[in-house]
Order: C-alpha cells, then sequence, then structure tokens
C-alpha cells in the first residue's frame, strides 16, 4: 500500500459502492440492510424540496441571522479538541455570517463546519424541504443532522452504532470506508474514553512506526454526488471529505438490529456506551 502521498488504499474484496436507483422500502430491507454493506441510492431524494430550493440565498431567507453553533479547527480536520477536553471546539456566530463566510472561500486561520446539526432542535424551519426516507422504521428512527461546509473539511476516520442515510444535497463527498473486521488494523481509541469510536491513525499521513498494522487496512472508497444518498452500515467506520465550495448534507440515523451488538465492535461500543453513562 502507498502510505506516502494521497491516501491510496488496497480495496476491500467488496472493492465498489454499489449504485441502485430508487429502491422500495421492502427491498432496502430485504437487500441492503441485511447485506451490510454500504450501499449509494440514486434517485431517491431528487423529489424533495431541498434538491431543488437549497441554495445559500434561499437558506438564508429561511433561516436568516439566527445564532447557530459551528466546529472550528485550524487544520480542517474536525475532530475532539484535547486541549478542549475532547469535546468539539465550537463557536457561535449568525448563520448569514457563516454562509457569507463560505462564499468567500479563503486561506484562513479557523475553519468553520456545521457538522452534525440536529434539525429538530436546531433547523425546524428547513424540515418541511425533507423526508424522513420511507426505508427507516418509525419506532427505530433516532435523528436527523444537517452538515453544511466548504471543500477540505474533513470528518476524520470513526465508526457509529446506529444506521446512517447521508443524503447529498449540495457538492460532493468522497468517503472512504472499511469494514467492521478491519478493526484491528484501525487502532481505535480506548474503549473507555470519549474517542472510543475514532482512529487515532491520521490515514492521509499514517504513523506506519506507531501503527504498523493500518498499512495492511483495505477500504472501499466512492464519491457521493449531490442527489445521492449513501447507506452507511452501523459499525462500518468510515472517513468523509467534502469536496466543492458549498456542501450541504443531511444524515438520518436509525437504530440498528440488537444482534449486530453481539459482534466484536458492537461488543466494544457496548463498554463504550456503558463508559459513557458512567462518566457523565
Ligand atoms: O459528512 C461528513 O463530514 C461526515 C458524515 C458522517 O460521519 C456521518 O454521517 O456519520
Amino acid at each position: 500500500m502507498n502510505v506516502s502521498g494521497e491516501n491510496n488504499f488496497d480495496q476491500t474484496s467488496v472493492n465498489q459502492v454499489e449504485r441502485i436507483h430508487k429502491v422500495t422500502p421492502e427491498e432496502f430491507k430485504r437487500k441492503i440492510v441485511s447485506s451490510r454493506q454500504p450501499v449509494i441510492i440514486t434517485g431517491k431524494i431528487a423529489s424533495w424540496k431541498a434538491s431543488s430550493l437549497w441554495s445559500v440565498d434561499y437558506l438564508n431567507t429561511i433561516v436568516g441571522n439566527k445564532e447557530i453553533n459551528v466546529h472550528v479547527s485550524k487544520n480542517k480536520i474536525f475532530t475532539y479538541d484535547p486541549e478542549a477536553d475532547f469535546t468539539f471546539c465550537s463557536r457561535k456566530m449568525k448563520f448569514t455570517d457563516f454562509t457569507d463566510w463560505i462564499l468567500q472561500e479563503k486561506k484562513a486561520d479557523e475553519y468553520y463546519y456545521l457538522q452534525q446539526s440536529p434539525m429538530k432542535t436546531s433547523f425546524p424551519e428547513l424540515l418541511p424541504d425533507i423526508e424522513t426516507p420511507d426505508y427507516i422504521g418509525k419506532a427505530l428512527f433516532i435523528l436527523t443532522s444537517l452538515w453544511i461546509g466548504t471543500g477540505g473539511n474533513i470528518s476524520p476516520l470513526h465508526y457509529d452504532s446506529v444506521e446512517n442515510l447521508l443524503c447529498q444535497f449540495r457538492g460532493r463527498k468522497r468517503v472512504l470506508l472499511f469494514e467492521p473486521k478491519q478493526t484491528p488494523l484501525l487502532y481505535p481509541f480506548s474503549a473507555y474514553s470519549t474517542r472510543g469510536h475514532m482512529s487515532q491513525v491520521n490515514i492521509d499521513q499514517p504513523d506506519i512506526d506507531k501503527f504498523p498494522k493500518f498499512e495492511k487496512a483495505k477500504c472501499i472508497e466512492c464519491i457521493l454526488e449531490p442527489g445521492e444518498m449513501i447507506f452507511i452500515p452501523a459499525f462500518w467506520w468510515h472517513q468523509v471529505y467534502s469536496l466543492d465550495q458549498l456542501n450541504i448534507a443531511v444524515s438520518f440515523w436509525w437504530n440498528t438490529n440488537f444482534k449486530q451488538f453481539f459482534t466484536p465492535l458492537g461488543r466494544r461500543s457496548v463498554a463504550n456506551m456503558i463508559w459513557e453513562i458512567i462518566n457523565n
């Protein structure tokens, strides 16, 4: 594996993210969720108002200059800050100042990402523009989040213990995915820490002396285009690069089948959750 320049990983046996056009809810459950493989679904979000309406001008009109909370990074990698007790470093700003900043596209000392902002509480005015995909059972649904940022933003390698449909409305995203059984090669932080679901490896510049097994890691890579949604199964590791100046996405999370918690990574995640409950 080339570990020096651009990350150029070996591919897994699956090696491609399949694109499927508008599957039915029944097919989604039977073929996609049960396969435990990431899949891109095309054609599903084209009819949502967000697909045609969500320009900066429209968002400024609807959201206005209300105060929002954005994550801050000096190097465009948006992760927990050791100096802020391993929480995200964040800043309050007016929504319109944030969108102005995005459109300026200039080099800066710090960069901003509206990352995983819960829509119900933070952007209820935008909820009429989207639909909860009919793939998600009402009883299992957890959270809808809004993501707005600029090209170059990186959400570093982590897994979530929930099923995820990440829907892309503006700009593209490059998504690297590592299947759960690659976990020993990805050096997660201790399960007994806030970063238990994150990898210690900077996969763009891996320190192979410190993380030698990472050289054997294999991933699948895809570009998520506007108008597409990607299903990221619970416990798949993912690192996401925003491409293009304006990047807008919405993610939908829902509970996975309890059987997933009996896998090695599932058990690790339960230990991490218990640790978090005890320590919060
Ligand atoms: O889009 C991103 O930057 C990251 C998305 C992600 O990690 C997620 O939806 O779980």
